[in-house]
């Protein structure tokens, strides 16, 4: 489905600039020669393609040693998209009503984009015409409630809010309770990034799970992790962690506007399995794209 806003590909433009350029350029005429397969191995390591996602494709590609560069480009092409097939795929919003409700709960550290993504994503439901509200269950920061409402109102989308410092859980139990009163069909729930160190994060997520769970059966039907695209590696570890405690359903990538690099999206969807869905390609809320595995790998890896 195609959503206005920029395509992924011009939100890649850095990327394509950068490491993928080099990557690129590897591949004239005739075959690599050796000193061409350890620079791509450098580049991909270097575009955060990780060790044994990089080790596995060259591994791949090194069996048509022989072949001239374009082929091999090609051949580079086809592994990455393979590697990516099962993303965009996942439980977005279903096209025929499951339930009377579908609930989004966001998480990810903290200013990894959770809050502008919720903005964005709430926009993109409510240009398909459904009723949306948001739930301010980052009762941590003060700033972090203002800042939600402030897009409800730019959105003119309402926001259940308690007071800083307010149980979350009860935060989306109202917010549940308000969704369903007022036939609202996509509730999206924001969260903390980071807590007072004598809280512990998942332990908070994982409650907020429960209080949905217990109140609407099989919700919510979204885990969103929101990974900021630019931190590389780390945001490797950070879904794991999250996936591990909250059983993830897919990924939202922020800034992918903002990275040179872009190769995390390989290792995420090959250590992860987890889907990317979504990526965010700038501040504002039109800056949203559905992920497809094909525009993405051509948009790196085309002349
Ligand atoms: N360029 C760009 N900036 C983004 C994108 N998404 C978010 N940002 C910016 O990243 C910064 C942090 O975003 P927030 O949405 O506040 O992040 P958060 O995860 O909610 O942060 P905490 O509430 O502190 O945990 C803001 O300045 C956003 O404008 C994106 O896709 N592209
Ligand atoms: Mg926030």
């Amino acid at each position: 489905m195609a959503i206005n806003g920029p395509r992924i590909s011009q939100s890649l433009s850095k990327t394509r600039a950068g490491v993928f350029r080099r990557i690129r350029g590897l591949f004239g005429q005739g075959a690599l020669d050796e000193a061409a397969w350890e620079e791509l191995e450098i580049l991909l390591l270097q575009a955060d393609v990780g060790i044994s996602t990089t080790t596995a494709l060259l591994n791949e590609l090194r069996r048509a040693s022989s072949q001239k560069g374009a082929v091999l480009r090609d051949l580079l092409r086809q592994n990455l998209e393979a590697m990516l097939s099962h993303n965009g795929r996942g439980p977005r919003y279903p096209a025929q009503g499951s339930g009377p409700l579908w609930v989004v709960l966001v998480v990810g550290v903290n200013g990894s984009g959770k809050t502008t993504s919720i903005a964005k994503l709430a926009h993109y439901h409510q240009q398909r015409s459904r009723r949306v509200l948001l739930a301010a269950g980052d009762t941590f920061r003060a700033a972090a409630i203002e800042q939600l409402k402030v897009w409800g109102v730019r959105l003119d989308i309402p926001v259940v809010a308690h007071q800083p410092g307010a149980d979350p859980g009860a935060v989306v139990y109202d917010a549940i309770q308000a969704a369903l009163g007022r036939g609202v069909e996509v509730l999206i729930v924001d969260t903390a990034g980071r807590l007072h160190t004598k809280y512990n994060l998942m332990e908070e997520l994982k409650k907020i799970q429960r209080v949905i769970a217990r109140q609407v059966e099989g919700v919510p039907q979204e885990v969103l992790l929101v990974l900021d695209a630019a931190t590389g590696q780390n945001a490797l570890a950070q879904a794991l962690h999250f996936h591990q405690a909250l059983g993830l359903t897919g990924i939202f990538l922020a800034k992918l506007d903002g990275t040179a690099k872009g190769g995390i999206v390989f290792a995420i969807a090959r250590e992860l399995g987890t889907p990317i869905q979504y990526v965010g390609t700038g501040e504002q809320v039109e800056d949203i794209a559905e992920f497809d595995a094909h525009e993405f790998v051509e948009g790196l890896l085309s002349p």
